[in-house]
C-alpha cells in the first residue's frame, strides 16, 4: 500500500468556481452577463467586514480584513495564501499584544524577582499555530479564514521557520520560554536577531551537502515588534587603564548600537505573555561623516557595514572550536554585543525600581545557556566597579549571586576558549577583570591546596600555550551561584570529569542536575492533533488539564488492554505515516511505502551521534536481504529508514556520511530484490517544522551516541511522547526515559560509559584487526570500499576513521547494534504487543514536560515565583 491521498485535503471543500490566477492572486470572474463574481470566500462576509462599523461581522474576520487593507494594502482580489497568512498573523498579534501589555504592567506593579534566559540560540520554528493554540483561538480562526476563502492549513504552511539555532540547545531555549509563560513565571529571553538563521541545506546530485543562506526575514516578520527607542551603545576595542582598587576606565574604540526587537511569548491557558528580546546591531550614526566629507566613500560605509555584520548571521557549531573558516573576532563581538546589551537592559529595568544595587540578586536571576554568554560575568563586574563604584568584594558577591550556568556538553573539543590576545584587542578592560578574577581565585585555591601547582594550572582561567587562552567554562563556574548539567548521567559526568576540581574546591552542592524537557503543546498537541484528541477523549479530561500536568497521561495505562483503543491508536500512527509519505512525495517526488516500520534518526550530523553506525547497519541489512531467497525475504519486516540533519559546513567527515546515506538510498531503493523490504531516505533541510511531520510518524527512533557523549538529547523525548519506541545507547536522557517507561519498552544496546575510556585505550595500544574483531562490520566496509555505492575512493577518509582509531567505538558496538535491530524487528511482528509498548511509552513520559524542568530552575535555583496575570 502506498500513499495516494493528501491528508491535508480531507474534509476540505472544493472551490465552487475557478478564478484566473495572476501574479498577484485572483481576479474576479466576469460571467456572460458582465457580472463580477467575488473571488474569495463569501461575498457577504468580505463586504460586511469591509464596512468595518458593522457589528454583524465577527471580530476576527473584521480584524483580518482590516489588516489586509491597512497593514498589507491589499484586498480580496489580490490576496494570496501568503497575504492571508500575514493578515491572520497580524490579527493574532493584536491579541497577543493586549496580553503582553497586561503582563508587563502586572510585573511592573508587583515587582517580583525576575529570571532572564540568555541564549545565543532560540530555535522557535513557526509561531502562528502555537499562538492560536495558546490563545485558545484555533477553531475561531479556522472558521474565519475559511469564510474568507482560505484553508488554515495552507496559510499555516506559508510561515517560514524562525531557525535561530543549531539544534537541541536552541530548541530547548524555545521550549523553556513556552513553559515559562505557561507556568506564569516572570521569565524573559535575550538573544540576537540574526538576519540569516541556520543555513539552508541543499543536496547535490552526487549527494553532497551544499549550504545556502536562510533569509527568513525576507517577507517581513509579523511576530516581532521593533523597539527603536530601546537601544544601547556598545563599545569594542579602544584602551583600558587601571585606576587602582580593582577599578579601571575604558575609552575609545568603536561604538555600535544595539536595537531591541521584541517577540511575544504567550503561555498556554494563561494570560501571561512574556518577552523574547532580540538585539540587532546598527551603526551608531548612519555612516562616518568625516570620511564622507573627505570624499572617502568606501571608508564611510565600511564602519557602518562592520556594525551591521555583528548580527548578520548565526554561527553553525563547527566540528572543532577553532572555527578557522569564519571570523573568530566577529563571534566574540557577537557574544559581547549581546551580553552587554542584555545586561544594560536588565539593569535599567532594575534601577527603575529605585532599589540599591546591592539588592540586585534579590530581583534578578540570569541563566547562562552554555558558556556563550559568560562575558556577562566580567561585564557586570566592570559596571559595578567602574560605573557603580563598588569595591571588589561587594561587586563579586553580587555577580556570584546573580548568575547560573548550564553546561550542555562534556566533549572537550566543544568547550569554549578565547585567545588572550584577541580578548585583549576587542575587550581590553574585560581582560584586566578576568585576570583579577583569576588572581583572587587562584589565591584561594592555593590556600586550600598549598603547593599543588598542577591543580592550579588545571583550574586557572588561563590555559598556557601559544597563544594563551581563556577557559570560558571555568569562568562561568566560578562566577555562578549554581552549575547544572541537563540529564542525570551528564551531570554526574560534569561533576566527576570536566569540573571535578571545582567540585572538590567549592563543594558538591553547587553542582546539580536539571533533566531537560520539551513542551507537550508543540510536541504533541500541535504536531499530532489526532493523538492529542484521542488522549483527551480517553482520559475524559479537558485537554488543558493534561497538557499542563503531563503526569496525567499516565491514565492511558489503563487502556493498553482495550482492543478498540489500540486500534484507534494504531490508525492515527498510520495516518501520520501517510502525512509524512505525502510530504516526501510532494517535496522529493518519491513514493514511500506506508505499510512498513518507520525508523527515524534526525539530528545534527556528528561523529559522536553515529549516523554512520546507522547507515552501516542499513547496508548490513541490505546485504543480508540480498542473500535471502525471495520466499525468505517475504518473511522479513519491511522497514523505511529516514535520516535528516545538517552537518557543519567545514565538517568533512560528517558531510561524507551524508553523501554515503544519499548514495546508499539511491542503490537500495532501486534494487528490485530488496525495495519492498528496505527503503532509505535522506530528507534535506531538517527544521523544526520538518520534525513536526517526522516525529508523529515514527515507529522507532534512533539515539545511538557513544555512551557518555550525548548530554541529554531532547528529540528522544519527542518521539516517545508520540508513541514511537526508542532504540538507543545507555546515554543522556535515554536512561531516564527507560527508567520512566520501563526497560521492557525500550531497546538498549552498546557499551556503557565506564567502558569507553578503556576501549579507546585498547584501540590505541592493543588494536585488533577489524576482520577479527567484528567480521560483520568488516564485510560492510569492504563492500563500500569495493564500490557498491559508487565513488569508492570518496568514502575512504570516512571508513578510515573506523579502521584506524575508531574513537566513537563503532566496531565495539556494531554487533550489539545489529542484535538490537533484530529484536526491534521481532517485537514489531507481534503487532498488538508493539502497540501496547507504544501506549505505555507515551503514558509514562510525564516527567519530560519542560514545565517540570523550568519550575525546577525557578524553585531550586532562581527563587522566582509565578505571577498570575488576571484574566479580564
Ligand atoms: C558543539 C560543538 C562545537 C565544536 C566541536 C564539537 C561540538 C559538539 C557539540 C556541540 C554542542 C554544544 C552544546 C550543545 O548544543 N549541546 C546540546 O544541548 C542539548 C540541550 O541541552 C542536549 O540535549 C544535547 O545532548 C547537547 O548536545
Amino acid at each position: 500500500m502506498t500513499s495516494t491521498i493528501d491528508p491535508k485535503t480531507i474534509g476540505k471543500p472544493q472551490r465552487a468556481r475557478r478564478h484566473v490566477r495572476t501574479l498577484t492572486g485572483y481576479l474576479p470572474e466576469v460571467d456572460a452577463t458582465g457580472k463580477e463574481h467575488w473571488p474569495r470566500g463569501e461575498e457577504a462576509v468580505w463586504k460586511s467586514a469591509l464596512r468595518d462599523v458593522d457589528a454583524d461581522s465577527p471580530a476576527i474576520i473584521k480584524s483580518i480584513v482590516n489588516h489586509v487593507q491597512t497593514s498589507l494594502a491589499r484586498q480580496a482580489y489580490n490576496l494570496d495564501d501568503l497575504g492571508a497568512y500575514q493578515a491572520a498573523a497580524l490579527s493574532v498579534r493584536d491579541n497577543l499584544l493586549v496580553n503582553w501589555n497586561e503582563t508587563q504592567l502586572s510585573y511592573t506593579r508587583k515587582n517580583p524577582k525576575r529570571a532572564y534566559y540568555l541564549s545565543l540560540e532560540f530555535l522557535m520554528g513557526r509561531t502562528l499555530d502555537n499562538a492560536l493554540l495558546n490563545l485558545g483561538l484555533k477553531e475561531q480562526y479556522r472558521d474565519s479564514v475559511k469564510k474568507l476563502g482560505f484553508s488554515v492549513e495552507d496559510i499555516l504552511d506559508k510561515e517560514r521557520d524562525a531557525a535561530l539555532g543549531n539544534g537541541g540547545l536552541g530548541r530547548l531555549a524555545a521550549c523553556y520560554l513556552d513553559s515559562g509563560a505557561s507556568t506564569e513565571l516572570p521569565l524573559w529571553g535575550y538573544g540576537l536577531r540574526y538576519k540569516y538563521g541556520i543555513f539552508q541545506q541543499l543536496i547535490s546530485p552526487e549527494g553532497n551537502q551544499l549550504e545556502a543562506p536562510d533569509p527568513w526575514l525576507e517577507n517581513s516578520n509579523p511576530w516581532e515588534l521593533p523597539r527603536l527607542d530601546v537601544n544601547y551603545e556598545i563599545r569594542f576595542y579602544g584602551h583600558a587603564d587601571r585606576l587602582g582598587d580593582g577599578k579601571g576606565i575604558w575609552q575609545g574604540g568603536q561604538e555600535v548600537l544595539a536595537v531591541a526587537y521584541d517577540v511575544m511569548i504567550p503561555g498556554y491557558g494563561t494570560k501571561t505573555t512574556n518577552n523574547l528580546r532580540l538585539w540587532e546591531s546598527k551603526p551608531k550614526r548612519g555612516f562616518d561623516l568625516n570620511s564622507f566629507n573627505a570624499g572617502n566613500y568606501e571608508a564611510a560605509v565600511a564602519s557602518s557595514n562592520s556594525a551591521d555584520a555583528i548580527t548578520s548571521v548565526l554561527y553553525p557549531n563547527d566540528h572543532t572550536s577553532c572555527m578557522y573558516r569564519i571570523g573568530k573576532e566577529l563571534r566574540l563581538k557577537q557574544q559581547y554585543f549581546w551580553t552587554a546589551a542584555s545586561l544594560a537592559d536588565i539593569l535599567r529595568r532594575f534601577k527603575q525600581q529605585g532599589k540599591p544595587i546591592r539588592e540586585l540578586p534579590d530581583f534578578v536571576a540570569i541563566q547562562l545557556n552554555d558558556t556563550h554568554p559568560t562575558l556577562a560575568i566580567p561585564e557586570l563586574m566592570r559596571i559595578l566597579l567602574d560605573e557603580e563604584d563598588l569595591n571588589w568584594e561587594q561587586a563579586w558577591s553580587i555577580v556570584t549571586n546573580v548568575f547560573f550556568y548550564t553546561n550542555h556538553t562534556v566533549l572537550p573539543e566543544a568547550l569554549e576558549k578565547w585567545a588572550v590576545p584577541l580578548i585583549e584587542h576587542v575587550l581590553p578592560r574585560h581582560l584586566q577583570i578576568i585576570y583579577d578574577i583569576n588572581l583572587f581565585f587562584l589565591q584561594a585555591v592555593e590556600r586550600k591546596y598549598p603547593g599543588d601547582r598542577e591543580r592550579l594550572a588545571r583550574m586557572s582561567l588561563i590555559e598556557e600555550g601559544q597563544p594563551k587562552q581563556v577557559r570560558m567554562a571555568n569562568l562561568a563556574v566560578i562566577g555562578s551561584r549554581k552549575v547544572n548539567g541537563v540529564a542525570e548521567l551528564h551531570s554526574d559526568l560534569v561533576r566527576t570529569t570536566i569540573l571535578k576540581d571545582f567540585v572538590d574546591f567549592e563543594g558538591v552542592s553547587k553542582f546539580s542536575n536539571v533533566t531537560n524537557g520539551i513542551t507537550p503543546r508543540r510536541w504533541l498537541d500541535q504536531c499530532n492533533a489526532e493523538l492529542s484528541d484521542l488522549i483527551t477523549k480517553t482520559l475524559k479530561l479537558e485537554k488543558e488539564v493534561w497538557l499542563k500536568d503531563l503526569f496525567k497521561i499516565k491514565g492511558l495505562l489503563e487502556f493498553t488492554e482495550d482492543a478498540a483503543f489500540r486500534k484507534e491508536w494504531w490508525a492515527i500512527k498510520q495516518r501520520n505515516k501517510e502525512r509524512l509519505a505525502h510530504y516526501v512525495q510532494t517535496t522529493l517526488g518519491l513514493t514511500v511505502r506506508t505499510d512498513a516500520m518507520f525508523d527515524v534518526q534526525i539530528k545534527r550530523l556528528h561523529e559522536y551521534k553515529r549516523q554512520t553506525l546507522n547507515i552501516l547497519g542499513v547496508i548490513h541489512r541490505y546485504l543480508t536481504l540480498k542473500a535471502l531467497s525471495p520466499a525468505e525475504r517475504k518473511k522479513t519486516n519491511p522497514r523505511v529508514v529516514f535520516f535528516a540533519g545538517k552537518a557543519a559546513p567545514a565538517y568533512y567527515i560528517a558531510k561524507l556520511t551524508i553523501r554515503l546515506i544519499v548514495n546508499v538510498a539511491r542503490i537500495v531503493n532501486a534494487d528490485p530484490d530488496t525495495k519492498d523490504y528496505l527503503q532509505v531516505y535522506f530528507l534535506p533541510d531538517y527544521s523544526v517544522s520538518l520534525a513536526e511531520v517526522l516525529i508523529p510518524a515514527s515507529d522507532i527512533s534512533q539515539h545511538i551516541s557513544t555512551a557518555g557523549t550525548e548530554a541529554s538529547g531532547t528529540s528522544n523525548m519527542k518521539f516517545c511522547l508520540n508513541g514511537g519506541l526508542l532504540l538507543g545507547t545507555v546515554d543522556g536522557a535515554n536512561i531516564e526515559i527507560a527508567e520512566e517507561v520501563g526497560e521492557s519498552n525500550v531497546f538498549f544496546f552498546g557499551h556503557l560509559t565506564p567502558a569507553v575510556e578503556d576501549l579507546r585505550y585498547q584501540h590505541l595500544y592493543h588494536p585488533v584487526p577489524l576482520q577479527e574483531k567484528c567480521p560483520a562490520l568488516h564485510r560492510v566496509i569492504e563492500q563500500i570500499s569495493a564500490g557498491l555505492f559508487n565513488d569508492a575512493e570518496v568514502y575512504e577518509p570516512l571508513l578510515n576513521t573506523i579502521r584506524q582509531n575508531d574513537y566513537y567505538l563503532l566496531s565495539d558496538d556494531f554487533d550489539s547494534y545489529i542484535a538490537a535491530l533484530a529484536m526491534v524487528d521481532e517485537a514489531y511482528q507481534d503487532r498488538d504487543e508493539w502497540i501496547k509498548k507504544s501506549i505505555r511509552t507515551t503514558a509514562q513520559m510525564g516527567k519530560f514536560s519542560s514545565d517540570r524542568a523550568i519550575l525546577e530552575y525557578a524553585e531550586s535555583f532562581w527563587n522566582v515565583e509565578p505571577v498570575t496575570v488576571k484574566k479580564k
